[in-house]
């Protein structure tokens, strides 16, 4: 009587609720490198490489710990190419009386899973997902209680479950719930920035980089200079690492952007935390403890422990809430296909030249790269939004849809119309230049707002704000924007709003097949 305990690439945890109470000697682990999970986008070669590398160390440590792993390479001759066809085989293989497994991360793979057991005729069981704080019921009860999903309400329940910078009589820490306030300032000169931990890549990284190099080689990014951690216990160095040297500046210089900089004090934790090497309360508690010690600030700690048991927990619930309706959203009705640029980074506008620098050597931006440079600019031109979503899930060795989905299109693109974030993101020129050093040394004046030479961000901004004021201008949030289009004359708005459309009609569109 055989169990067969599926486990994702994104499921790389040795806590994981299938293995928990079950005898490793029934049971059968399978785990699947196949061509349909590398493939419905073609992810960033960087990103491949490090699912496959981490998957082949986790099915190791099982072994080591006394599981029976059966590991189907992607380059196994039999290799059906998808999890459902490698479910069949093993279930065979096997001669399997059931399947026993944590529930996926992405809608896509749930719809296969959901008919396992009729076609193999097998009970299938699957499990909640505990390694988040917040399972997907339960941020159902709490969105279903009130009309507007406010993250900062469920993260204030959140720090209250979790206890984390709360004091003995229940009071958030320091008094406030919330030091964003204190967390938004600009670059200064002669700032120290810390790189994140390197990892020398051992054999099995570099078989796999050999790998994908050969039967991925066309995808985007690189694959120089691979050092991410591909074990948990990498990755607890990786923390360890970023608690002792970026932590302390994370939250002041939180939304800043550096020429040549790419991770400034950003923890480059997101792709260990994604795939199951750490887990959200394991890094959340590290944070927590350091500012105990007196290590750290209480805006930095408060701030990167929002991020992880707040905006990720949220996300992640307001996914599962919306799928799979949201994944067509498109409330501004945005048709413009992506430009080529995000693809080969030749633009002269440097904040987003700088930000798919990055991107493409790294499958990394930092987050308001993420959403004021490239998201911003993706609105304000009116891109098509599940052409930047895809875009997104291809790029960032962290992007998993649950996670990537309503970023993109709840976050930075308003796709939803407001369900996620009821203001749009947006901002012109003059917000890039205060939170980066970029505009110094960029081809574009920052200060001209019209015409020859001009950032284009400036026009952009007013003609998108023009083009939805009927959506807007009754926005509380964006009542001041309104007020001062109402007060530029007729002719200042013409020359925004021809200034936007010279500029767009430039925009090469890109070739279809960078994506899928
Ligand atoms: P840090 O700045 O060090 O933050 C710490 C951690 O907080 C991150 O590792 C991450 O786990 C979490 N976090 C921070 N912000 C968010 C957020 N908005 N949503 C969820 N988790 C958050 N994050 C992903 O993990 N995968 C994605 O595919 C992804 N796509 C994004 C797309 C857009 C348009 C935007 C605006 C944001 C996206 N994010 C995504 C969120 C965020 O940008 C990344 O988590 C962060 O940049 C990862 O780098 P870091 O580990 O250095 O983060
Ligand atoms: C992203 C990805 C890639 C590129 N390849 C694999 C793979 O070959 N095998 C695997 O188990 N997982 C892979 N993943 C991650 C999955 O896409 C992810 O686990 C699911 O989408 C979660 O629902
Ligand atoms: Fe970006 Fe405009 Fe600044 Fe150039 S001038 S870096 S395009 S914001």
């Amino acid at each position: 009587m055989t169990v067969i305990i599926p486990i994702l690439g994104d499921q790389l945890s040795h806590e994981l609720a299938s293995l928990r109470g079950v005898n490793p000697a029934d049971a059968v682990i399978l785990m699947m490198e196949v061509m349909e999970e590398a493939t419905y986008v073609r992810h960033h070669k960087r990103k491949i490489a490090l699912i496959f590398s981490a998957m082949r160390h986790f099915a190791e440590e099982l072994r080591e710990a006394g599981w029976s792993v059966d590991y189907i390479a992607i380059d196994d001759a039999e290799n059906s190419g998808s999890f459902t066809g490698e479910v069949r085989r093993a279930v065979a293989r096997h001669r399997a009386s059931a399947i026993r497994m944590v529930e996926s991360g992405e809608w896509r793979v749930k719809v296969m899973i959901d008919g396992w057991a009729a076609t193999f005729g097998i009970p299938v069981k699957v499990l909640t997902d505990d390694r988040f704080l917040c399972d997907i019921l339960e941020f159902q009860t709490w969105a279903q209680a009130r009309n507007d999903l406010v993250m900062e309400f469920f993260y204030r329940e959140m720090r209250r479950k979790t206890g984390l910078l709360m004091t003995d009589d229940g009071k958030p820490e320091g008094g406030q719930w919330n030091l964003d306030k204190e967390n938004r300032a600009p670059p200064k000169r002669g700032l120290n920035y810390p790189e994140p931990m390197h990892f020398t890549p051992d054999e099995i990284t570099l078989d796999v980089i050999a790998l994908v190099e050969d039967r991925f080689g066309a995808h985007f990014g690189i694959l120089d200079k691979f050092a991410l951690p591909v074990t948990a216990a990498q990755a607890r160095r990786a923390l360890g690492h970023f608690i002792r040297t970026a932590l302390p500046d994370f939250g002041t210089y939180q939304d800043a952007m550096v020429t040549g900089q790419d991770w400034l004090y950003h923890s480059w934790l997101s792709p260990a935390l994604n795939l199951g090497l750490l887990l959200p309360l394991e890094i959340a508690q590290a944070a927590a403890d350091a500012y105990a010690r007196g290590d750290v600030p209480l805006n930095a700690a408060e701030g990167f422990i929002r991020q992880i048991i707040g905006w990720r927990e949220y996300v992640r619930g307001y996914y599962w809430l919306e799928m799979p309706d949201v994944a067509d959203a498109n409330a501004l009705q945005a048709t413009r296909p992506l430009p080529e640029f995000y693809w080969t980074g030749k633009t002269d506008m440097l904040c987003l030249a700088e930000a798919i620098r990055n991107t493409h050597d790294h499958a990394y931006a930092h987050h308001i790269q993420r959403l004021m440079v490239l998201g911003n600019f993706a609105m304000l031109a009116g891109v098509r939004p599940q052409e930047v979503a895809d875009w997104f899930l291809v790029v960032y060795a962290d992007a998993f849809e649950w996670v990537e989905l309503p970023n993109v299109l709840g976050m930075s693109q308003h796709a939803d119309g407001g369900r996620l974030a009821t203001k749009p993101y947006a901002g012109g020129g003059a917000y890039i230049d205060r939170m980066s050093d970029h505009c110094g040394s960029c081809r574009y004046d920052v200060k001209k707002k019209t015409g020859y030479g001009a950032c284009p961000f400036n026009a952009l901004y007013w003609d998108f704000l023009a083009r939805h004021e009927q959506r807007f201008r009754r926005n509380r949030r964006m009542v001041n924007m309104y007020a001062n289009w109402d007060r530029m004359k007729p002719e200042v708005r013409d020359a925004y709003r021809n200034s936007a459309a010279e500029f767009l009609e430039t925009l090469e569109p890109a070739a279809a097949s960078w994506a899928k």
